[in-house]
């Protein structure tokens, strides 16, 4: 299904008188409003292929209705979610639970929906059906070269279908590691790992990018092969200027100070690419900001103001994707709130006085430098994200307008209620 236009326009016009008040607020408080409003309008997060149906745990999944069952119907709620917050213009493709058969028609679907292919996705967690040899205990780390080959092959093979897209960059997470001492030399893993990444990076065109993907734990429980962001850039600098590191918000060790691991990595030249979602554990892939949206907005402030330092673009230079799981919500609804968490901590992080910080610290005027991060993180700045939305013709609320027109219906209708969009 598709939203037109027409239906979107009834429906600002149902909020507008109510959102013009706040609006109007927000513009007489904040003092850059309008050049805020224009980079919230450019900002475009991807949505994976696989965060459009119900995700579940390892001891069980409660299905949803009218999910995606093909690629064409999840790059067509991908559409429906852009045309509705102007902000979910890309999507991040997981082979091989996505392969597209038929590219030039996916690319034209896409085009016409507006949505750009982000960094692919391999997968050498999980054994495929008829793979000729398992990564049960692991795959570029493998202690056999068969199998190391194998996962390589698969690499390339995504890049492959990734530049039939128009895609510029990969994604290799591993869950290489071991469950128990003595089970791996630590040492024979990493260089086994280097050797196979370095082949893939061999394989990248000139203008693509690979990102490394680090992960503390799970589903290795004693060790991780790619366990943390030293790692990943140890991997990143032996590999070369097209390797990069990729932050995952829920692939830390509790209370990681994740936005000073952004700054070093900025500062590096290295950190390419963010999955966002929110944990109070681990790995929980709740969804983004429900948790602890003060860190949110503290990483976005210090991704803002290192992309500034090294006059990056904030949309294009640095990858950014959701990468959650939707265990008891409608994903779609879901994939809404987490993009309107993103914008919020953004548009946040934009109005920090990043000269009165910098003068704060330099004079060691610690209150001063809090109140000026608390200030900005305190600011409701929703009217801005909406009156971005607005100005780009998308809805001023999308989940009200989600609810209103009743899609998960439309969509179950269409589809069935008996629908998995997922590979696992
Ligand atoms: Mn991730």
């Amino acid at each position: 299904m598709r939203i037109n236009k027409k239906q979107i326009e009834e429906h600002n016009n149902k909020l507008l008188s109510k959102h013009q008040v706040t609006f109007e607020f927000a513009q007489n408080t904040i003092p850059n409003a309008s050049a805020i409003i224009q980079q919230l309008i450019d900002f475009t997060i991807a949505i994976p292929s696989w965060a459009l149906g119900t995700g579940g745990t390892r001891f069980g999944r409660f299905s949803g209705t009218g999910e995606p069952g093909n690629l064409e119907q999840k790059i067509e709620d991908i559409g429906l979610l852009h045309a509705l917050n102007n902000s979910s213009g890309a999507i991040s493709l997981h082979i091989p639970w996505d392969i597209p058969e038929n590219p030039e028609a996916i690319k034209n679907l896409a085009a016409e929906l507006h949505i750009q292919f982000d960094a692919v996705n391999s997968n050498t967690f999980q054994d495929q059906k008829n793979q000729p040899l398992s990564y049960k205990y692991g795959s570029l780390q493998h202690v056999d070269s068969a199998v190391r080959k194998q996962a390589i092959q698969h690499n390339i093979e995504v890049i492959k279908q990734g530049e039939s897209l128009g895609s510029k960059a990969i994604t290799v997470w591993l869950s290489d590691g071991s469950n128990f001492p003595g089970q791996l030399n630590f040492r024979r893993a990493f260089e086994n790992t280097l050797e196979g990444l370095q082949e893939i990076y061999a394989a990248l065109p000139p203008d693509w990018k690979i990102f490394i993907e680090y992960k503390a734990f799970e589903p290795n429980f004693y060790s991780m092969t790619v366990g943390d962001w030293g790692q990943s850039l140890l991997y990143a600098n032996k590999l070369g200027p097209q390797a990069f590191t990729l932050v995952d918000l829920g692939h830390h060790l509790p209370n990681a100070n994740i936005e000073q691991i952004v700054s070093l990595l900025l500062m590096e030249k290295k950190l390419g690419g963010f999955h966002f979602n929110d944990s109070k554990y681990g790995d929980d892939d709740l969804t983004v900001g429900s948790i602890n949206p003060y860190q949110l907005f503290l990483i976005f402030n210090e991704l803002v103001e290192g992309m500034n330092a090294r006059n990056m673009n904030h949309t294009r230079d640095l990858a950014w994707m959701i990468d959650a799981s939707h265990n008891i919500k409608d994903p779609l609804e879901d994939l809404l709130q987490s993009v309107e968490a993103i914008m919020i901590s953004y548009a946040q992080a934009l109005l920090v006085n990043q000269q009165g910080l910098a003068e704060a610290q330099t004079n060691n005027d610690v209150v001063g430098a809090q109140e000026i991060l608390q200030h900005a993180f305190r600011n409701d700045v929703r009217a801005l994200v909406a009156e971005a939305r607005l100005r780009a013709g998308a809805a001023l609320d999308p989940i009200q307008f989600y609810r209103d027109h009743q899609i998960r219906a439309q969509l179950t209708k269409e589809r069935g209620s008996d629908t998995k969009a997922t590979g696992l």
